[in-house]
């Protein structure tokens, strides 16, 4: 099993706190997305579509997708449970680890693709060029402080996004955070919730690995 991966992209990072929280080490493979080598021949064997993370089992079969990955990774290595450990959980994890996808990641990959000098006609991933369109930006900022307010107000309550389980929802909120860095979308003073949990959850060998 090995890893397709871009040590500086949000995505692949996920996959790599998900290993490291099961205490898992495999084998993974750069693939450099500066240089476009996403979009090469060679790799659209691997991936069609054309992102990373990619995980490849021994018998070669490739898993592209976050979620299809992690659901994988959490059946060959049930323990700690990041997936949820029952029906209610799992659909609980499922459900914000969609809503964060959606409508916080997204909204950061709206505001940075669609100005990023480097990323012209990178407007959305895949195989095929798409060009920038600049009144995204101001949208994909306003979607993502709502977002961040949503994310405070579900953290009142609970330890992690979820409850007090810390799960795959943790993860891909807290890689959020990082990425809103990009953007210049931080953690504002009044959001004190998600500020609280993300210097918990920031101090975790696998968010630190
Ligand atoms: N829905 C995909 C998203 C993966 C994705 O967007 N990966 C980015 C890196 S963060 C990528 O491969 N980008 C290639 C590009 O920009 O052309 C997943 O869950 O794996």
């Amino acid at each position: 099993m090995k890893l397709y991966d871009c040590a500086t992209a949000p995505s692949p990072q996920r996959v790599r706190i998900f290993l490291a929280e099961k205490g898992v080490d495999i084998p993974l493979v750069a693939v450099n997305l500066r240089e476009g080598e996403q979009l090469g021949e060679a790799f659209r064997k691997i991936n069609p579509d054309c992102t990373v993370p990619v995980l490849e089992l021994d018998d070669g079969t490739m898993i592209s997708e976050i979620f299809a990955i992690c659901l994988y990774l959490e059946s060959q290595y049930p323990e700690p449970a990041l997936m949820g450990r029952n029906s209610v959980e799992r659909a609980m994890v499922a459900m914000w680890n969609t809503k964060i996808e959606q409508n916080g990641i997204a909204a950061l990959a709206e505001i940075l693709r669609n100005r990023a000098k480097g990323m012209q006609d990178r407007a959305l991933t895949g195989p095929i060029n798409l060009a920038q369109i600049p009144q995204l930006v101001a949208r994909g900022r306003t979607r993502a402080e709502a977002f961040f307010d949503r994310l405070d107000d579900q953290l009142r309550d609970g330890a992690y996004v979820t409850g007090d389980q810390f799960s795959m929802a943790d993860i891909t909120a807290y890689v959020m955070v990082e990425f809103g860095e990009w953007s210049k979308i931080a953690i504002k003073d009044s959001q004190t919730n998600l500020q609280r949990w993300y210097d918990t959850v920031s101090k975790r060998p696998g968010t630190m690995a």
